[in-house]
């Protein structure tokens, strides 16, 4: 009781000093008051210290902005910081009717649904995108739209080797497709998929200046694998000719630096050996111009105990090593242009045999199974953290540029691709715990490893040139967490601008941190004050959403949204729609044989045209304009029985189609409660035989 009262006594003071500086009255019975509360909540000292650190008074806003992979609910979830509360879900590879994504509207299904096979990255209804939602499993039959995707890796797109705020990229861990995040109005506006790809891991990361993201194969595909051409492979190839033809894919996608949409004709892959190649990350710094993917399975087991061969995971680990990979991009981008490569389903493809001979790819022998990798902020050091190893590995890039130049090879793999001296590469190792995973770093020269099996999070110097005092890579501290942390990410401790203020342990489970909601427990943020010399944990979140794999934290004034969208804007263009209206006066309909085409106006409180009449048959175009520029004067659009759901912001133009193949009357209304009248803001389609 005493120590409480010490504690929170001054505590106290400080914060009657704030309220007294905001004008308001201090008294000591506020003070008294304030400390009933804490008792009363059963709160110790650190716990109302915690408080008054991460929370944020009603009107406030958050200084930073946490962007986390949704996992298999396929979406991205946007989190303040410190105050750890929920801001948005962006709907990215899932279909969503809160946002209208999935449900007619024309800018979602570009992304999410759509057929079109050009490439070219540019935007606009009809333009067709990549048909990133499509797979074809049989190869010749009718396309099933995914209705899924399992997104991991988040990249805020990067100017400088510093988040711009302009874009953000994910990786779908299930396919080899990667969504774009507009973050003018934080919707998907394209999902790619990367051709030659199965699966992806490797990434996504933006180069320093987003002229590529990148983005590899997990778990290797049949050579030239493409979603939408199958191959047949007897069990026999499978077992005994994976070595040949299995591949994995190094993909480097260019970005259009006024759009940032995705551009495959302007991209190219390297192909790469089929070793299981896993996380990635870009040089920057004196690194810039190459990107770094781990690997395991370098055995190349394929499982089979049916067959009498060992299961994955045995197979996987029989060798010490397995291998870096370290690529040239700035030297392959030359070869590309030169014209030694392959184009394979739509994609400029550089051979392994090219990237050995050309000298794009080399090999560093990595302890065992490890898991991330991760750039320093000068881009000096590259960490790579163990799995099954207790240590952080550190190689260095000017080692690495030596060992290269002077062709201090250890050999060779069984391709041909020259293997680096791991002692030439290599400028430490530190201990750090058990079960090392991702590493993120901060502006003092620290890094910050999770430690899966420990459950715990470890922090360590990262030695010269960040530490000239302190030659060595140096643990210095630890954190528990709850429990079996996977990601971590501190405030920008991706980039070149680390700010060292917090960190978020991605913890996988929960156990019994929160209220029970059943077998499936939410997994837990964990907010982690990494500001002074020893870390501090200062609050949960639960995530009942997802299994959030990675984040990125950025400051939040970074960030541009819009709040309201320009007169007439479709979102999938960015520009003043040709089908927008200015006023319920330039309201219409016309027909055609089959067609019946609306263009209605949406304002509070009236759809017009009100009443719409169809034939059984008939397609219905709605081209809704929302007339509104009062920010959050949002309208929906929808109509029973159809999957019609669009989420219309202040000023957007979006269209919708839709067949109705029943008569009868169909009471479309709007969704949002949007003002006293929203009650009555419907109108009646009638369809008639
Ligand atoms: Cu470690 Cu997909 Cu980044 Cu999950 S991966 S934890
Ligand atoms: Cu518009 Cu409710």
């Amino acid at each position: 009781m005493k120590r409480f009262l010490l504690v929170v006594v001054p505590l106290v003071l400080v914060a009657a000093a704030t309220i007294g500086a905001c004008g308001r009255r201090s008294t000591s019975g506020g003070q008294a008051q304030l400390l009933e509360i804490a008792q009363s909540r059963g709160l110790s000292p650190e716990d109302a210290a915690r408080a008054v650190k991460t929370f944020v008074a009603p009107g406030g806003r958050d200084e930073y902005m946490l962007f986390a992979s949704g996992g298999h609910s396929g979406q991205v979830h946007v989190i303040g910081l410190p105050s750890m509360r929920l801001l948005k879900t962006i709907a990215v590879f899932t279909p969503e009717p809160w946002q209208g994504y999935g449900y007619g509207a024309d800018w979602s299904e570009m992304s999410l649904a759509d057929t079109g096979a050009t490439n070219s990255g540019e935007g606009g209804p009809n333009a067709g995108t990549n048909g990133g939602g499509i797979i074809d499993p049989t190869g010749n039959g009718p396309k099933e739209p995914l209705r899924w995707g399992d997104s991991h890796h988040p990249a805020l797109s990067e100017t400088d080797g510093k988040y711009d705020g302009r874009w953000l990229y994910i990786n779908d861990r299930a396919h080899g497709r990667i969504g774009m995040v507009d973050l003018g109005d934080f919707r998907a506006k394209q999902v790619l998929q990367v051709p030659n790809l199965m699966t992806s891991h490797g990434g996504v990361f933006a180069t320093p200046n987003t002229q590529y993201v990148h983005i590899s194969s997990k778990v290797p595909a049949l050579k030239a694998w493409n979603a939408s051409q199958g191959q047949t492979v007897t069990l026999d190839d499978h077992l005994n000719r994976y070595a040949d033809i299995y591949r994995g894919y190094s993909t480097f996608i260019s970005v259009n630096p006024q759009t940032g949409r995705m551009d495959l004709s302007k991209s190219f892959q390297i192909e790469l050996p089929p070793y299981t190649q896993d996380l990635a990350d870009s040089g920057k710094g004196a690194s810039d111009g190459f990107a770094f993917i781990n690997s395991y399975n370098v055995e190349m087991s394929t499982g089979g105990i049916q067959q009498g061969r060992p299961p994955i995971e045995v197979g996987a680990s029989q060798l010490d090593f397995d291998y870096l990979h370290i690529i040239d991009w700035k030297k392959a981008e030359q070869v590309v242009a030169a014209g030694k490569f392959q184009e394979i389903n739509g994609i400029r493809v550089v051979s392994l045999e090219t990237a050995v001979a050309e000298g794009l790819l080399h090999l560093a022998p990595e302890p065992r199974s490890p898991h991330g990798v991760d750039v320093a902020p000068r881009g000096d050091y590259i960490t790579v953290a163990g799995k099954l190893d207790p240590h952080a590995t550190v190689y260095s890039i000017d080692l690495i540029k030596k060992a290269i130049a002077d062709k201090n090879f250890e050999g060779k793999d069984r391709y041909g691709v020259p293997i680096l001296k791991f002692d030439a590469v290599v400028a430490g190792k530190v201990e750090l715990g058990a079960g090392p995973l991702h590493t993120q770093y901060d502006n003092q020269g620290n890094a910050y490893t999770s430690l899966y099996l420990e459950s715990a999070i470890a922090k360590w110097t990262l030695g010269e040139p960040y530490h000239p005092a302190d030659k060595a890579f140096k643990l210095v501290d630890k954190v528990a967490i709850h429990y079996n942390v996977g990601h971590l990410a501190t405030t920008q401790g991706d980039t070149m601008d680390p700010q060292g203020k917090y960190l978020v342990s991605m913890n996988k489970w929960s156990i019994d941190r929160h209220s029970n909601v059943g077998p499936l427990h939410p997994q837990n943020f964990q907010l982690i004050d990494i500001s002074g010399a020893k870390m501090e944990l200062l609050a949960d979140m639960p995530i009942g959403f997802g299994e959030p794999h990675y984040a990125q934290i950025v400051k939040a004034d970074i960030l541009k949204a819009h709040n309201v969208y320009e007169p007439g804007v479709s979102p999938a263009t960015n520009q003043r729609s040709p089908n927008a209206i200015a006023s319920e006066k330039e309201a219409r309909i016309e027909r055609r044989p089959g067609v019946v085409e609306v263009w209605m106006n949406v304002v509070r409180s009236h759809f017009t045209p009100d009443i719409v009449t169809a034939k059984v048959g008939d397609k219905v175009i709605v081209h809704l304009t929302n007339a509104e520029q009062t920010p959050d004067a949002t309208h929906g659009f929808a109509v029973p029985t159809r999957n019609v759901m669009v989420s219309l912001d202040p000023g957007e133009t979006t269209t919708v189609e839709f067949t109705v193949d029943k008569p009868g009357t169909y009471s479309y209304y709007c969704t949002e409660f949007c003002s006293a009248l929203h009650l009555e803001m419907q109108g009646w389609l009638i369809v008639e035989r």
